[in-house]
């Protein structure tokens, strides 16, 4: 059964263990003995599909479509009247928690950072947000020691486009993504030093992509209970999507994987084909997407762990989702 009430300007939605509140005039189309409702909460555009054998519009019960909607046109009309809508609730804000990259993380459990210590990390990022921090390059700058800029996504409204219970090819929309700056002790942080903020709510999958890494993705997870930590080995079956082989064990510490250098979420020959290519004309200590692991030269430490990942047939979960 779903119910839908209109109390106080505040038009609810309930459906089983589901309730969503919407204060703006929602949209409704109808099919069958679904309906799909377009509304804003908390912020958010939000699209869902409920399906029904029966519908209570205001303690009336209907137990077909063209009922359903008529019955919401008119309560939308008086809705649209009521006035004094009720200001949104607060989003949420949250931070985001570590990441270790497999290329630089070295048995002291640190990430190396060369590429600032000799003065070539760009101050603008490479992922195209408009992010700058012009003193990047002075480990003692409010940011700190800094091993490169890395990509942090907030996806949400999934919807499955395949069979049900079946995740493949899920789709998304992006509802936020920053440039953060990544620190040798595995914190993100955002150019002002301090912890980045992201600000949303419903269920959302964090998503962390880096130059020349395999991107990853966490697990489906309430805004308001988002709290995960890339590297700790307890918290990261949860964190990441479905399994940890989006990450390797490297010096004690869980990592994206390096060597994704035409960042399609694979790593495999191709990738393998790319770094050949650039080798070769390569100009030491500059900032070259196939150094893997940030040490300034092009070599075999880097070709040796692309082929090994490519062995392992390693991929992302992103591989699942398709952005709308
Ligand atoms: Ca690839
Ligand atoms: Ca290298």
């Amino acid at each position: 059964m779903l119910k839908i009430n209109l109390i106080n300007d505040v038009l609810t939605f309930e459906c089983d263990d589901e309730k969503f509140e919407c204060i703006d005039k929602p949209l409704f189309t109808g099919d069958g003995n679904a309906i799909n409702v377009v509304f804003n909460h908390k912020g958010f555009v939000i699209t869902k599909t409920f399906t029904f054998s029966e519908v209570e519009v205001n303690g009336t019960l209907y137990n077909s479509t063209n009922g359903v909607l008529s019955a919401l046109k008119t309560l939308c009309e008086v809705f649209k009247k009521g006035g004094g809508v009720t200001p949104p609730t607060p989003p949420i804000d949250k931070g985001v928690g570590q990441l270790f990259l497999q290329g630089v993380t070295q048995s002291s459990g640190r990430m190396t950072n060369h590429f600032q210590q000799i003065g070539i990390l760009p101050t603008t990022d490479p992922y195209g947000k408009g992010a700058s921090y012009p003193d990047i390059n002075n480990e003692n700058g409010v940011c700190g020691k800094i091993v490169d800029w890395v990509l942090v996504e907030i996806w949400g409204n999934f919807a499955q486009t395949s069979g049900a219970g079946n995740e493949d090819f899920t789709d998304y929309d992006l509802l936020q993504s920053k440039a953060l700056l990544l620190r040798t002790d595995g914190t993100m942080i955002d150019v002002n030093g301090k912890n980045p903020v992201f600000t949303g709510s419903g269920d959302v999958r964090v998503c962390v992509k880096h130059r020349n890494h395999l991107a990853g993705l966490t697990v489906l997870k309430n805004f308001s209970e988002l709290n995960f930590d890339f590297s700790d080995i307890n918290n990261i079956q949860e964190a990441m999507y479905e399994d940890s082989t989006q990450l390797i064990k490297h010096n004690g510490k869980y990592c994206l994987y390096g060597g994704d250098m035409n960042n399609d979420f694979y790593i495999d020959a191709t990738d393998s084909s790319l770094f050949n290519i650039a080798k070769p004309s390569q100009v030491v200590n500059t900032y070259n997407k196939y150094d893997v692991n940030m040490n300034g030269v092009l070599d075999d430490s880097d070709s040796k762990m692309i082929s090994t990942n490519t062995a392992k047939s390693v991929y992302s979960s992103i591989t699942y989702f398709n952005k709308r």
